[in-house]
């Protein structure tokens, strides 16, 4: 299939770290992993649910210890994400599930964000940074985190809200997401990926979201679907993600091509491509094999991407 250019929207730095790259950090860091090696590592990629997933994430994240590291990771998605068709990255971390493990704001922020800045003149991909919060943990603890975030004047377009979705409903935050829009940030979350469609609600009504990562189970309810579609919110779907996670049965249950079909704001992501299988066009790859997306539909979902990005009117042009 030829590559799509595209942007990628729904992307945890964190969840590009491939097996070889984890051993090569562990290795510098003189860390000694619990796997005898990257076959044993990925043999642990049998998810049963998001938080099965979640556990091995967190765990295998902590050999990122230095700047450097977290700047190999980001060095080595955008490189891969570059073969794979993306023009524009917007890129969500979690500095709160490093801060817990003693690394700090700067070490991570400033390493990811050192790629970034000359993404575009290195590899022709724009790209931004999106800090998200773990909804799993106490909000309070969310906002200390943002208030440290705008005073070292890190360089984000925007927050987003991740982690363990049920029992988490995004109203929690009212709070982190006021402060946030009112320094001129823009506002993602993750809503109905394994939560209601009443997250989705939340979402958009209390944080006043500008995208919704996921979203699939909005398709549940029929009032919501309207308002997404009068509101042409952008939802940003990640198929191999929604099937390795059972969220979906197979691909072919998948619930794009009905998203497609009553004409919502959808995008495809890889999410954490490392561990679900795929990156943005192994996603595009395997819904145009289950589906048969047809040259428009695929054209769609790019346009939709780069609509969607929080991109200056230069660069969208320039993509578009
Ligand atoms: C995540 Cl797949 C997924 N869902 C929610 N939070 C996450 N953080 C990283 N990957």
């Amino acid at each position: 299939m030829p590559l799509l250019p595209c942007a990628e929207l729904h992307l945890h730095i964190e969840g590009t770290l491939e097996p070889d790259l984890v051993f090569a950090l562990a290795a510098r860091n003189g860390i000694t992993l619990p796997y005898a090696d990257t076959t044993d590592l990925a043999a642990r990629y049998a998810f049963t649910d998001l938080q099965s997933f979640l556990d091995l994430y967190y765990a295998t994240m902590d050999v990122l210890r230095t700047e450097a590291d977290f700047a190999d990771m980001t060095r080595a998605y955008l490189r891969r994400a570059a073969a794979a068709g993306v023009r524009h990255a917007e890129i969500m971390m979690d500095p709160q599930a490093h801060l817990a493990r003693g690394i700090s704001l700067e070490t991570c922020v400033n390493g990811v964000a050192s790629v970034l800045a000359t993404s575009e003149a290195d590899l022709g991909i724009s790209s931004s940074l999106i800090a998200a919060f773990l909804r799993d943990r106490p909000a309070e603890d969310a906002l200390g985190v943002l208030r440290d975030l705008l005073a070292m004047d890190a360089p984000i377009v925007g927050i987003g809200l991740d982690s363990a979705e049920v029992g988490f409903p995004p109203s929690l935050f009212s709070e982190v997401y006021d402060v946030a829009r009112a320094a001129g940030l823009k506002c993602v979350a993750h809503a109905g990926e394994e939560g209601p469609p009443a997250y989705v609600w939340e979402a958009l009504d209390v944080l006043r979201a500008d995208r919704i990562d996921h979203g699939i189970r909005s398709l549940e309810d029929g009032t919501l679907v309207a308002r997404l579609l009068a509101e042409r919110v952008p939802l940003t779907v990640c198929p191999l993600s929604n099937v390795r996670l059972r969220a979906v049965g197979t691909i072919g249950d998948h619930p794009l091509p009905r998203m497609l079909a009553l004409g919502l704001n959808v995008s495809i992501n890889s999410n954490d491509p490392a561990y679900f299988g795929g990156y943005v066009e192994d996603n595009f790859a395997a819904v145009t094999k289950a589906f048969g997306l047809s040259p428009d539909e695929l054209a769609t979902l790019a346009a939709n991407s780069f609509r969607s990005a929080f991109l200056d009117d230069e660069r969208r042009a320039v993509l578009l």
